[in-house]
Order: C-alpha cells, then sequence, then structure tokens
C-alpha cells in the first residue's frame, strides 16, 4: 500500500481540529490513513475496528466499490451543476429514491451538506411554511435538553447541550425546551425504557405559557445520539405528535443519527410509528462519503409554498452545493448498496445479539448504565471525582491503542457499527471495550 505520504511526519500546527482537545491529539495523535469495510488502518499500520461508523455516518462500512466508482465516475463526467434554476437528473432521481424509503406521507426533498444545515433549513422551512398560511404568529421554536442539532446557529438555540451553547452569545429569541427524557430509574433497560412518557406532557405546559398560538415547531432526535445514546420512553413519541397535532404545531424528527438504518428500519418514524412533518437527515444519505444532509418534507408543508407568480421564487433558502452531481451520485450508490445487502433493516436481525453482548458489561468497573436500541448502544460510567470527563476519554484512548474505535461524550461510551458488522466482530468489538474497562478499573 502506498503509505509515503500519509504516513510522512508532518507539521500538525495549522489544522485547528474540530471537537477535538487539540493539544492532547497533537502530542500523541491517532492517524488514519486507509479503511475498507470494518476497519481503519492507522499510519502505524494498526488495524482498528470501527464501533461507530467513521462519526456515525458509514452506515454501509467503509469504500464500498459500488460507492467509490460511482463518486469516480461522476466527478469526471460532470463535476459540479448549479441548483439554482438549473437541474441535473440525479438530483431528481436521489429525492425520488429517497421518497421511495421514507415514511409514508413523506413526497419532497430540500439538498443541504450537512445535519447542522438540515436542521437550519428544517426550523427556516417551519418559520416560513406558518407565514406562507397567513398564521405568521407562529415564530416560536421548541427544542430539548440534551439534545443535539448539529453547530449553527439555529441548532444550537433549539439544542440543549450546554457546552455547545454558552459559550456564542445570546443565541436564537424566542426558543424554549423540553425536558430531557433520560431517568435514573431506566438504567440498564434493553431497548425502550418503560418510564418517562409523560415528560411529553411538558410541552403541554410550554404549551400554555406561550400560547400555542406563537409556535411554530417542536423538534427532537427521536433516540438522541450525541448526547449519550438516550432513547425515547415507551409512548412518548406519540405523545409529542398528539399535542402538537391538536396545537397546529409541526414536529420534526432530527434523524441524521437515525435515518438510513440505524434502528433497524429506514428511518426511526417508521420504527416508532409516529409520522414528523419534517425529517432531517445526512451522515448515512452517502454513507460518509460525499457532505450530503437533507429536509424532507409532507405535502401539506412543500405546497403550502407553491402560490403566487409561477416564475417568483418559493423558498428563498438553498445553499451552493445544494444537490452537487457528485453527492448525488453517492447518495443512489449508497441506496443501492443498502437495498442489495439489506442494510436498512439489518440492525434489527441483529439487535438482540449487540444487546447481549453489550449488557455482559454490566458489573466492570464503573460502568453505572448500559442502553441499546438498533445498532447502537452506550455505556455510562461514573464520572472521576472532580474530573469529568476524564475516565471515559481515557477509555478512548486506551480502546484506541487496543485496535477498537469508540466515541465519547462526557463519561458516556457511544458506539454505532456500520451496519454490515458480523456477530464475531461484535464480540471483538465488545470483548476489546470489556478489557479496557477492566485494566481502567
Ligand atoms: N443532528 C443530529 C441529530 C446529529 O447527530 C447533526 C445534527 C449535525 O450534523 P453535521 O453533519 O452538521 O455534523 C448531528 C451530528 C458524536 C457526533 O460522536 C455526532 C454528530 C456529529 C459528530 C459527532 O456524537 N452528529
Amino acid at each position: 500500500m502506498p503509505l509515503d505520504r500519509k504516513s510522512a511526519p508532518n507539521d500538525l500546527r495549522a489544522f485547528w481540529m474540530p471537537f477535538t482537545a487539540n493539544r492532547q491529539f497533537k502530542s500523541a495523535p491517532r492517524m488514519l490513513v486507509a479503511a475498507k469495510d470494518m476497519y481503519y488502518t492507522t499510519s502505524d499500520g494498526r488495524q482498528i475496528l470501527d464501533g461507530t461508523a467513521g462519526l456515525w455516518c458509514c452506515n454501509a462500512g467503509h469504500c464500498r466499490p459500488k460507492i467509490t466508482e460511482a463518486v469516480q465516475a461522476q466527478v469526471a463526467e460532470m463535476d459540479y451543476a448549479p441548483a439554482f434554476q438549473m437541474g441535473h437528473p440525479l438530483a431528481f432521481e436521489l429525492a425520488n429514491r429517497i421518497v421511495d424509503i421514507a415514511p409514508d406521507g413523506i413526497e419532497h426533498v430540500f439538498y443541504c451538506n450537512s445535519g447542522s444545515e438540515a436542521v437550519d433549513t428544517a426550523l427556516k422551512i417551519a418559520l416560513a411554511y406558518h407565514r406562507a398560511r397567513g398564521d405568521s404568529a407562529r415564530t416560536r421554536l421548541i427544542g430539548r435538553e440534551r439534545g443535539y442539532h448539529g453547530v449553527g446557529f439555529g441548532g444550537i438555540s433549539v439544542g440543549g447541550i450546554v457546552n455547545n451553547r454558552r459559550f456564542f452569545g445570546s443565541l436564537l429569541t424566542g426558543v424554549d425546551h423540553l425536558p430531557h427524557t433520560h431517568l435514573p430509574e431506566n438504567a440498564f433497560t434493553k431497548g425502550q425504557p418503560e418510564h418517562g412518557a409523560n415528560l411529553a406532557d411538558e410541552l403541554e405546559r410550554i404549551i400554555a405559557l406561550h400560547g400555542a398560538e406563537t409556535i411554530a415547531a417542536v423538534i427532537v432526535e427521536p433516540m438522541a445520539g450525541s448526547t449519550g445514546v438516550l432513547l425515547p420512553p415507551k409512548g412518548y413519541l406519540k405523545r409529542l405528535r398528539e399535542i402538537t397535532h391538536k396545537h397546529g404545531i409541526l414536529l420534526i424528527f432530527d434523524e441524521v443519527i437515525t435515518g438510513f438504518g440505524r434502528l433497524g428500519s429506514p428511518f426511526a418514524a417508521q420504527h416508532f410509528d409516529v409520522m414528523p412533518d419534517m425529517i432531517t437527515c445526512a451522515k448515512g444519505l452517502t454513507n460518509g462519503v460525499i457532505p450530503m444532509g437533507a429536509v424532507l418534507t409532507t405535502a401539506q408543508i412543500h405546497d403550502a409554498f407553491m402560490q403566487g407568480p409561477e416564475h417568483v421564487i418559493e423558498l428563498f433558502h438553498g445553499y451552493t452545493y445544494s444537490g452537487n452531481p457528485v453527492a448525488c451520485a453517492a447518495g443512489l450508490a449508497t441506496l443501492d448498496t443498502y437495498a442489495e445487502d439489506g442494510l436498512l433493516t439489518r440492525a434489527a436481525d441483529l439487535e438482540t445479539y449487540w444487546q447481549e453482548a453489550l449488557h455482559g458489561l454490566k458489573g466492570l468497573p464503573h460502568v453505572v448504565d448500559i442502553r441499546n436500541m438498533g445498532l447502537i448502544g452506550a455505556v455510562e460510567l461514573a464520572p472521576m471525582e472532580c474530573q469529568p470527563g476524564k475516565r471515559a476519554f481515557d477509555v478512548f484512548v486506551k480502546a484506541f491503542e487496543a485496535g477498537i474505535m469508540i466515541r465519547i461524550t462526557g463519561d458516556i461510551i457511544a458506539m454505532s457499527p456500520p451496519l454490515i458488522i458480523s456477530k464475531e466482530q461484535i464480540d471483538e468489538l465488545v470483548g476489546t471495550l470489556a478489557e479496557v474497562l477492566r485494566q481502567a478499573g
């Protein structure tokens, strides 16, 4: 393998790394130089089992031939085409293919380049939708504590991860938050927790406080990923849907992580049988290969904009790279790969095996909770005294040295392997983590 350029010593100063402890990283870099299927290769030639599908995005595993070839062919045939007042066939084809696998009632696709952009796009569509219908007092947006909706100003305003908000000024006005659903009495639950559906009723309190006629939308992750895998209590999402319906409030599911098979259905909306008005997605849409995000909407939302003179732009929003042809080619080949390998439902087949493997970590040092659903799981550790996050960070570094890639948030270890993972690889991932936890203990 030609490792020359990749393994050469490099000056690490200029790159200000995102969401990274820059000084720690640069003192002991973890460099990835190649990837294939379930494994990364490091610059020192080690194989690392990918327990996180990159950053929850490479659902079909790495360097899948069909996707690689589609991207190579498209970039050589038409590298870029404007999407404003112009079109190219792949963008329309991909939108139709997404609608085909989306929940019934989803009929339109608005493209962007990331989950953060998808969230800000969905929030803007919600505001503009009410205004287009003459309901322009509906300007408030409701998020949830511990929610993660990317890093745009809209996303951090409705989001509820304190460190993502506190450094960035006054954010959007007119935002309120539901309480999170992470209850101690649900510790070590396998699958959906029993307790907490009543927390959806807090929405009634917020509505009573502000007046339903001022609220545009509620946005939640059907299963909160980044904040440490917080599962919706049984009945919670249905209740949110009932309350939002009753008050004419839009419900947005942020499916940037749950979209494209993570829970065993194409989208979490299908898994939980709750139909939102909009779905945001990204990541698995192109298997992480080319950046792309999208907002999926009902006809009711889309059609509300389709009025007035025909030559006038209906929605003053879009990005230079909305529907980029290379991203569309990646998206189509990704959907083909998912279909050929049955990946959009594979997490359901593996769920029990995954669950039992993960819950086998109960009793290891400092493990205070384990939770799982589909092919996602979290192991929560008790924080070290006066050093929150340190225990999990040490585990993360040691796990990488031991040959597995995991994610951490605070003292929670999160795992979301590619959906192609085998049972043997589940054993390898969880077994290595067990060893690291034992040693760290
Ligand atoms: N919404 C949700 C629900 C997400 O999980 C975003 C929006 C933002 O997507 P972009 O493409 O703008 O990053 C996300 C992203 C982690 C981790 O390990 C999670 C995300 C990104 C990076 C790391 O928890 N989620």
